[in-house]
């Protein structure tokens, strides 16, 4: 594929209406890290703890609020001011997949009240754009590729999940992808499945590197869990993946 010359995300944050996109752009640069975290923990006081601890390193936080055995309801408030003290952005990665309807209710109501506390989420294609029109006033990312091997999200799939997410530019603000997919400069590309050495895991996860994924792919951030998380030094292992990414996108901009 044959794409033109990247610009920095501080260029595409002024080429930009939507006010979250401009708002990451900026904090990647300042903070100079395209570095997100899933943090799949299943413990609330755990998954806080970690979130101050790598703080520092990260541009968004990536949470999955239905793997904590013990929510409770203040999770929200106490999150958010550990995200405003970093300067980081919380990604709830719920992967809605409803009608319109139902995913505003999901979103807004329920035990965990996404809306009050999330800037961005996430949301599959396969009900149409009825979704994007449910989850409206958010900041929305849509799933155009998995990491997973056996997706049935590729090829047409992929196409018509990057149009939707195009003519729906003042709500979706990206893409989980496995690499750019966009020419919309506002438009941010995440890509999970990421490891140092690239493999896989016993239940379908497939890990590609950070130079394949940022470098060759020209996705914008990467998304790691376990080889963080897992690490016998996760800030020490954060670091290092922030260090690798941030260079790779410095020469790609280059
Ligand atoms: N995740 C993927 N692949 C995807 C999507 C989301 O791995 O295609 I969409 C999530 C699942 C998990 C994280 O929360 O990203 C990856 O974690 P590991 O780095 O531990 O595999």
């Amino acid at each position: 594929m044959a794409l033109p010359h990247r610009l920095s995300f501080l260029k595409r944050a002024s080429l930009t209406r939507h006010l979250m996109a401009q708002k990451l752009f900026k904090i990647m640069e300042d903070k100079k890290t395209n570095l997100s975290l899933a943090l799949d923990v299943t413990s609330q006081n755990q998954l806080l703890e970690m979130a101050d601890e790598l703080g520092s390193e990260l541009c968004v936080l990536k949470t999955h609020v239905d793997i904590l055995r013990d929510f409770t309801s203040d999770f929200g408030s106490k999150l958010r001011k550990i995200a405003d003290k970093h300067r980081f952005l919380i990604f709830e990665d719920r992967k809605f997949a409803d009608i319109g309807q139902t995913v505003s209710l999901q979103y807004k109501e329920g035990i965990y009240r996404i809306a009050d506390w999330a800037d961005i989420i996430n949301a599959h294609v396969i009900p149409g754009p009825g979704i994007i029109e449910g989850l409206k006033g958010s900041n929305l990312l849509l799933l155009a590729e998995m990491s997973s091997s056996g997706t049935l999200a590729k090829g047409a799939y992929t196409k018509k999940a990057v149009a939707m997410g195009e003519a729906h530019a003042d709500t979706v603000m990206g893409f989980i992808s496995l690499q750019r997919l966009s020419e919309l400069p506002g438009m941010i590309h995440f890509t999970p499945g990421v490891k140092l050495k690239s493999g896989k895991d016993p239940l379908g996860q497939r890990y590609r590197t950070v130079d394949e994924i940022l470098t060759k792919n020209q996705s914008d951030i990467i998304i790691v869990g376990r080889d963080i998380t897992h690490a016998k030094h996760p800030k020490t292992q954060a670091a290092l993946y922030r260090e690798k990414a941030w260079s790779a996108y410095v020469q790609t901009i280059a």
